[in-house]
């Protein structure tokens, strides 16, 4: 239950979500941190549950990343997936040796009927993990693109077809009967928050699917204390992913105002790179200007405590 206490909320999925977690985990006391993580990316292979951005933050904080990809587990061996393709099954999503104990153990605890919040806690927890990272629902939701073509499965676009097809539309399937992980509930309950924060991740693939959990985005913005998110952008460029593309398939301007935006109504500050420092009077918000290349494990503790100073003025 150390999320009840939670002083910091921090909203993530993918790489560079997960970097700025890491920041304020080193930067926060042991069990002030809660991470919300977004879980539209999981999926079923191979028969195991995948829960891409929930282990990635989980392996970032327990610094057993890949530090080159930033997901899946470094010193890592391959000898599954040799055997995989000499059998002729899938090798387009690479599972590690060691990483393939995360899927089958969750997998095992899911079949069983355990919560997906409750055995992600746990296994975090196992991992010596002493933020809470909490799926933002135990329902299955899965975020799917729709393109010119048909729809895909998300781990279909991003990594088989490398997010090259045209996005039209990204929709949240199951999104409508999928409530909120209790754990989460609670984190913005805590009586010793602080602030809320939402990582410099995909908003329309990592955040949204945070923020389309019926509840969620009330509850955060009820709860009074400040919001504010870290803008994915660097002079109109993602810094990892295809953030940038994505906006410009959506028609949306690759800047920072179209970040405040999109995050209009719930966000009371926006902390942008100082590349886009002219930007800082269109957001809409007060703006923070500073480095926001996390290319450092110095850089995310720095940032981390930027935007906590920041929060803490508004
Ligand atoms: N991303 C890739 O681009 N290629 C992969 O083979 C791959 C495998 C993989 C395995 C476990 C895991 O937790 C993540 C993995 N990812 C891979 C990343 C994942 O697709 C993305 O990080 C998220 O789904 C989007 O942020």
């Amino acid at each position: 239950m150390i999320h009840a206490s939670a002083r910091v909320i921090v909203l993530s999925g993918g790489v560079g979500g997960a970097r700025l977690v890491d920041g304020l985990h080193r930067h926060l006391p042991a069990g002030d941190l809660a991470a919300l993580v977004n879980t539209g990316d999981d999926f079923l292979h191979l028969g195991l549950h995948v829960s891409p951005d929930v282990d990635t933050v989980i392996y970032t904080l327990a610094g057993l990343a890949n530090p080159a990809t930033g997901w899946g587990r470094r010193d890592e061996s391959w000898h599954f997936m040799e055997v995989l393709a000499q059998l002729g099954g899938p090798t387009w999503f690479r599972l590690g040796d060691r990483d393939l104990a995360m899927h089958a153990e969750r997998s095992r605890r899911l079949v069983a009927g355990e919560p997906l919040s409750a055995v992600t806690l746990d296994l975090a927890a196992r991992l010596g993990v002493s933020t809470a990272v909490i799926p933002m629902t135990d329902e299955a939701v899965r975020t799917r693109i729709q393109t010119a073509d048909g729809s895909l499965d998300f781990q279909d676009y991003f990594v088989r077809l490398r997010a090259e097809p045209r996005i039209e539309r990204i929709t949240f399937e199951g999104i409508v009967g999928a409530r909120p992980a209790g754990a989460a509930l609670e984190a913005i309950a805590s009586p010793l928050l602080e602030a809320i924060l939402v990582g410099p991740s995909n908003p329309y693939l990592s955040i949204d699917p945070i923020l389309s959990v019926p509840g969620l985005r009330n509850a955060m913005r009820l709860r009074g204390v400040p919001i504010v998110a870290v803008c994915p952008l660097i002079g109109g460029q993602a810094v990892k992913g295809p953030t940038a593309k994505i906006m410009r398939e959506l028609g949306l301007e690759c800047s920072p105002q179209a970040i405040a935006e999109h995050y209009s109504g719930l966000i009371d500050g926006l902390v942008i790179d100082e590349a886009d420092r002219d930007w800082a009077e269109l957001c809409g918000v007060p703006a923070c200007v500073t480095r926001t290349l996390m290319d450092t494990d110095a850089a995310r503790l720095r940032l981390a405590g930027e935007v906590l100073a920041f929060a803490g003025t508004l």
